[in-house]
Parts: structure tokens; sequence; C-alpha cells
């Protein structure tokens, strides 16, 4: 099936709309029985890289220097680190320090989001440690006093973590209050249902599996369309100077 080259997906200076009908798979070093999904990385302009990984089972994870984190979007994985061994099933996430020796092993398929950046570390403040929890442990908390608007921080917001994964759940017909303009990137993936983005000067219709990256200062702008709530997983640079 061709649709004559159209698509969804656009490439544009300080944004990009990744959609499933464009992915291209490929394998990672050290990746077994697992393909990685590349949504985006420095060779399109952000600081992070962003990736889904689609795990076979007895699929491992290759290694990384990076912090690293995990979001279990479907199916179970072993995490097993000098200090844990957890089971990772859907809504489990996971945060791993730079240079912390890890395994994931999937004991069935599962796809996995995965965000990986070099550390900045801040003097006088501790490097944060490995973390595993799930969403549903986490505190939902309304934007803006908008309750059909929710927020959950999956990372706590000390500033030894120079980075935020947080998801958003807006329901049929809200939206964000205001266009943002800020100097953190986001990496977003969207989990349930769809709606409009603004990106820059562009408003795009998107939904549930599509992925977005923003760049600093992208205008950005969504409102939730349809019956079911919307919901997406964004990470965003956090806790550190622009000049740092
Ligand atoms: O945290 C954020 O900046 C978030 N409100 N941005 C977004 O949803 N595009
Ligand atoms: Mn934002």
């Amino acid at each position: 099936m061709h649709n004559l080259g159209r698509t969804r997906s656009t490439n544009q200076r300080g944004h990009l709309l990744h959609t499933p009908d464009t992915f291209v798979r490929t394998v990672l070093p050290g990746m077994e029985l697992a393909t990685a999904i590349v949504h985006i990385s420095p060779a399109a302009g952000a600081a992070f890289t962003q990736y889904t990984a689609e795990l076979e089972p007895g699929g491992k994870l290759g290694p990384t220097s990076n912090q690293r984190f995990l979001y279990t979007l479907e199916g179970t994985a072993d995490l097993a680190t000098d200090s844990t061994f957890q089971t990772l099933i859907p809504g489990s996430f996971a945060y791993l320090p730079e240079d912390a020796a890890h395994t994931l092993t999937a004991q069935q398929p599962t796809r996995i989001a995965i965000i990986e950046k070099p550390y900045e570390a801040l003097a006088s403040v501790p490097h944060p440690e490995v973390l595993v929890g799930h969403e549903d442990k986490t505190l939902s908390v309304p934007l803006n006093d908008d309750p059909e608007l929710q927020v959950r921080s999956l990372l706590p917001g000390s500033p030894s973590f120079d980075f935020a994964v947080n998801t958003m759940t807006y329901q049929p017909g809200a939206a964000l209050s205001m266009v943002e303009v800020h100097i953190m990137e986001h990496g977003l993936l969207m989990l349930e249902g769809g709606g409009i983005y603004r990106l820059g000067d562009s408003w795009y219709p998107v939904t549930a599996g599509d992925f977005i990256w923003m760049g600093p200062f992208c205008p950005q702008w969504f409102g939730a369309i349809g019956k079911r709530p919307a919901k997406y997983l964004i990470y965003k640079d956090w806790n550190r100077h622009p000049l740092a």
C-alpha cells in the first residue's frame, strides 16, 4: 500500500512530527532480538535521543554510558541493576544514571519508550540514583488549576535531575491554557486519543502512536479532540542554566 508520497510526518526547523507510517526500524549496538525506531537524535538538532524499542521474548537492550529513562508501553520486561531487580509492566518507568550497569530482558513481546541524554552535573549537587516506579503510584495534579488537564511527574523535581518526564492527560475538549514558548525542548509520544498540536506556525492533527519533537522556543499548544481522553508522555530538559 502506498499513499502517493503523502504522510503527516514532517521535519521542520524547530519541530518534527513522526507518524507510524514512516517509522523505520534499526538495530542499535548491543541490542538482541530487538529493534529501535529512532524518533529524534542530535542529528536532527535535539540534545537528547528518544526511540521506541520493540523486543521479542528474551530480547535485550544494548548498553549506554548516558542517562537512560524507560517507560513501558506494552509487555513485560525484567530490569536488573547492581542494586535492584524489577519487572516492568505497562506504566512502569525506570531512571538509570550514566554508567549504571544494567540489563533489560523482555519476558514477552514488549515495547518501551527510551530517552537517553548525557548528564549535566552541577557542582555540589549529588548525582541521581537508580529509580524504578509505576505511573499509577505518582501524584496526579491539575495543570494551572484545570481539573480536565492532569499531569503526573515521573521523576523527582530535585536539581540532581537534569530532565523531567511527565504524562499529561486531557479530557475531550481540554487544552493548554496558553501557547507556550520556552527554552526547554520536548520529546512527546502520544499514548492515547488525539487532538490538534500547534507547532511553530502550523497546526497538526495528531493521534496515538505519533511522536513530536519541539526544539527550544518552539511555539506550542495542544487541544484534545474526540470522545476519549488524550494522553502523552513528555520529556523536557530541566533544572539547568541556559549557558551551562
Ligand atoms: O511542561 C510543559 O512544558 C508542557 N506543558 N508542554 C506541552 O505540553 N507542550
Ligand atoms: Mn512545553
